[in-house]
């Protein structure tokens, strides 16, 4: 498929409403950098058909990448990325019993072949900043805004603290 800004969106998927108010800050990041994306609850083991449908379909939908969001068994994202080529970047997401390194191994331990690419546990926001960075070697703008981002980033770091 040609890549051109018709198909630079970026997907967030997360396996349940629960795990939105982490998610939120993949939206905001994208938000502030001007990156199209699109939010949707898809579970691995809750909707499997949702999520081959999602999955099988995300490359001619127009998205560029996808983040998803999981946590426990946290299976969505390499699921998903099994049934796509597109880049996936999983979120683990922390739990209540063993504080989401159950989710981070369920992603970061994905066998040979089917890469997920690995975010720190609830490291949404990095996960928003990632994919921009992927959006941006076909999108000249969002090169630019994520550009901009970090370098007020970089301003607004003081020399000294108070
Ligand atoms: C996973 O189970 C979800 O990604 C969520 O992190 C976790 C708990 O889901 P709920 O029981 O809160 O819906 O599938």
């Amino acid at each position: 498929m040609k890549l051109n800004k018709q198909n630079n969106k970026v997907a967030i998927i997360m396996g349940s409403q629960s795990d939105y108010h982490i998610m939120k800050e993949s939206e905001k990041i994208l938000k502030l950098l001007k990156v199209r994306y699109q939010v949707l609850i898809v579970s691995a083991h809750r909707t499997p058909k949702r999520m081959v449908e999602f999955a099988s379909s995300a490359s001619t939908k127009g998205f560029a990448v996808i983040i998803a969001g999981a946590g426990g068994a946290a299976h969505l994202a390499g699921m998903v990325a099994s049934l796509t080529s597109l880049p996936v970047l999983g979120v683990p997401i922390e739990t209540k019993k063993l504080k989401g390194l159950d989710s981070l191994l369920s992603m970061v331990q994905m066998p040979k072949g089917v890469p997920v690419g690995c975010l720190a546990i609830d490291g949404a926001f990095n996960a928003g900043i990632l994919a921009a960075s992927i959006v941006s070697n076909s999108d000249q703008k969002v090169k630019l805004s994520l550009e901009k981002w970090r370098r007020i980033q970089t301003q607004s770091i003081k020399k000294t603290p108070k």
